[in-house]
């Protein structure tokens, strides 16, 4: 079946229902199996204008299925990428209920604050650092929209990468003060470790990733903006948690975010 710009309107429609009443739905692909990779980044596109429509803010991009172990979890062989926006920003010293989530996951990240805008389709590690303003330890909630959290790269493109929230650490640091490729990365539920990693997980390491991801925006004739946040993809895989739970991720040099779900 072809999806034609009416069922991409009712596919956004679909997903954005999905997300706001806490619903697991059938992935895209059971009903669309053919269903292109550009034609899912177009239907995140228009989720996301729908979501701004409606009020919510884009403050940055998130990348997704960066690492080995995040794409055996999932069974994909390609990273992604989506969009974050204010109502996904989550704070350390507020409580955060449960029950906004259907399934959710945490997963350990690094967060680049832009210093400037970045664009282009030969962006490198080196380009990256440079526009760069901070980096720090980050929490990425994912919460998919679809049945049993399974899903082709279609699918999750689409459903805007899982995004659902997100922390950012308070310590905020130069990314050149040390080797993010090499920080040690350590996530625990209830003080007790979970995962373990370290930045070269994802694509050799976060700066390398954030490239892949401007390359990739600078194909569709986007880029980054100044004062964006960039998650640059989940170091370990995923951990589940429920209401009474503390995760915390801690990053060596950049100290820990943590948040208690209730
Ligand atoms: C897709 C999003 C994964 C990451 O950092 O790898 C992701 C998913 O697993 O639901 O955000």
């Amino acid at each position: 079946m072809t999806v034609t710009q009416e069922v991409q309107s009712e596919l956004v429609e679909y997903l954005l229902r999905a997300q706001r009443e806490r619903r697991e739905v059938e992935k895209l692909t059971a009903k669309y199996p053919d269903l292109p990779i550009e034609t899912a980044y177009e239907i995140q596109a228009q989720l996301i204008a729908r979501m701004e429509a409606d009020g919510e803010r884009c403050i940055g991009l998130k990348l997704g299925l960066t690492s080995r172990a995040k794409q055996q979890m999932m069974g994909v062989h390609e990273a992604i990428y989506g969009y974050l926006t204010d109502g996904m920003l989550a704070l350390e010293w507020e409580p955060l209920s449960c029950q906004r989530f259907i399934h959710p996951k945490a997963e350990p990240e690094i967060a680049f604050l832009m210093g400037e805008d970045l664009a282009g389709t030969a962006v490198t590690a080196e380009d990256v650092l440079r526009a760069t303003r901070y980096v720090a330890p980050a929490i990425e909630i994912i919460d998919s929209r679809y049945e049993n959290f399974r899903f082709t790269l279609p699918d999750v493109v689409a459903d805007n990468c899982s995004s659902s929230a997100f922390l950012v650490g308070s310590k905020w640091v130069s990314p050149h003060e040390f080797d993010l490729a090499l920080t040690g990365v350590v996530m625990s539920k209830n003080g007790v470790t979970q995962t373990t990693g370290s930045g070269a997980a994802v694509l050799g390491s976060p700066a390398a990733a954030m490239a892949w991801a401007v390359n990739k925006l600078g194909e569709r004739g986007l880029g980054l903006k100044k004062g964006q946040i960039v998650l640059s993809g989940a170091i370990t895989e995923a951990i589940a948690f429920e209401p009474g739970d503390v995760i915390t991720v801690t990053v060596d040099g950049l100290g820990s975010v943590s948040f208690g779900c209730q």
